[in-house]
């Protein structure tokens, strides 16, 4: 019986050896002193279908935002009608693991639920927001340290996206959204969070957005700067300047979904605006085999950059959270441009470290 049971856990070791390799260093180790390490995880992950993936999650990472399964679409499908089973075994998984969720998120102007999509009545938009913020919110009050509370509101010009929620509610909606978050959830963490905030134009929405919010009394604990930038053209300048700006506000700065993409762009422009695709064509996939070492050095030296900074404001920064656990499994394989093999993250398609994440490792003080 022994006998069995000991080959039997020499064959599991070996299976999950074969995945993920327990000498590596560990990020939420090397960087325990300076500012928590996070990933996204998707539904499988949650569902504990992909165990690889959750065996490096509780090795490298202390935090996790999810995904998708706490967005509205997926948490209030119907009108007044909750789906909770998802982000319940998220929190389980966590709380397990001793990991700090940060939920995502509470009001964005994308992956609505289908009812909203021709919702005109101001009256029911403000129903649904109240009881979308106030019910979910507070549900996990306590069970996760923090919330996005809006997600992606302003343009790039700094301006407030024109979205159903402005459009309906005038243009105090973030203001109350913080209030009754706030209300909901007062053991929770409230950011705002977007992406190229650290753009000086939209960054200057930003800063105006979060002073107003404090301006009128309501808690704002911090913002997430998303960080989907290119390998080889980070805006270290404008990011250092971002981090000295919205910390000046008294707030603390986070890098919510931290991926460099590897890959050509259609545009001059950088977006993480979903609803912006492009044509695909051989040119614009020109590493579908593997990703060559001339490329790897430059993502690895992005990346180094990155943490080099990270570290220099380390007091300023909470979290440091990655788009993903593994390149297979990065959204930029089908954004902006459908069926592509991208090399955005630290992590390889079989979840081996890559130079990348030996050049993050290297910036930390104690590795
Ligand atoms: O990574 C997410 C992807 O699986 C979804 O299909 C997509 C749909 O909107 O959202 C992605 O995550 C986004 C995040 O929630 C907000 N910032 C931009 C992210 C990348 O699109």
């Amino acid at each position: 019986m022994i006998k069995k049971l000991s080959t039997l856990l020499f064959i599991a070791v070996m299976v999950f050896a074969d995945n993920v390799d327990a000498q590596i260093p560990s990020l939420k180790n090397v960087f325990k002193n300076d500012f928590l390490i996070g990933t996204a995880m998707n539904a499988q992950q949650i569902e504990g279908k992909d165990a690889a993936a959750d065996e490096l999650i509780k090795q490298q990472f202390n935090a996790v935002t999810p995904e998708n399964c706490m967005k509205a679409e997926i948490i209030q499908p119907g009108w007044d009608t909750y789906n909770f089973d998802l982000a319940d075994k998220l929190v389980a998984f966590a709380k397990k693991n001793n990991i700090k969720i940060n939920a995502h998120n509470l009001i964005w102007h994308s992956q609505l639920p289908g009812f909203m999509h021709h919702m005109q009545s101001a009256d029911s938009v403000r129903e649904y927001f109240i009881n979308h913020i106030t019910k979910v919110a507070s549900r996990y009050d306590g069970k996760v340290y923090s919330w996005d509370v809006v997600n992606e509101a302003l343009n790039e010009d700094g301006t407030l996206r024109k979205d159903i929620f402005l459009d309906k509610l005038g243009d105090n909606y973030i203001v109350e959204a913080f209030r009754l978050a706030q209300k909901a959830a007062p053991h929770t963490k409230l950011y705002y969070n977007d992406y190229n905030i650290e753009q000086p134009k939209k960054r200057a929405g930003a800063i105006a957005l979060i002073k107003k919010i404090q301006a009128a009394g309501v808690r704002i604990d911090g913002v997430g700067i998303q960080g989907h930038w290119k390998a080889g053209a980070v805006p270290m300048a404008d990011i250092e300047e971002s981090i000295k700006e919205f910390s000046a506000l008294g707030i603390d700065v986070m890098f919510t979904e931290l991926d460099l993409s590897v890959l050509p762009s259609p545009w001059d422009k950088v977006t993480a605006d979903v609803s912006e695709t492009a044509q695909g064509s051989a040119k614009m996939n020109p590493y579908t085999k593997e990703l060559p070492d001339s490329m790897q050095r430059v993502l690895a030296k992005s990346y180094a950059d990155l943490f080099t900074l990270f570290m220099k404001y380390k007091k300023q920064i909470g979290r440091i959270t990655f788009w993903g656990v593994n390149d297979g499994q990065s959204w930029l394989n089908g954004f902006p441009i459908h069926g592509r093999t991208n090399y955005p993250l630290l992590f390889d398609r079989n979840f081996k470290p890559k130079r990348a994440f030996y050049s993050v490792i290297a910036t930390a003080k104690n590795h």
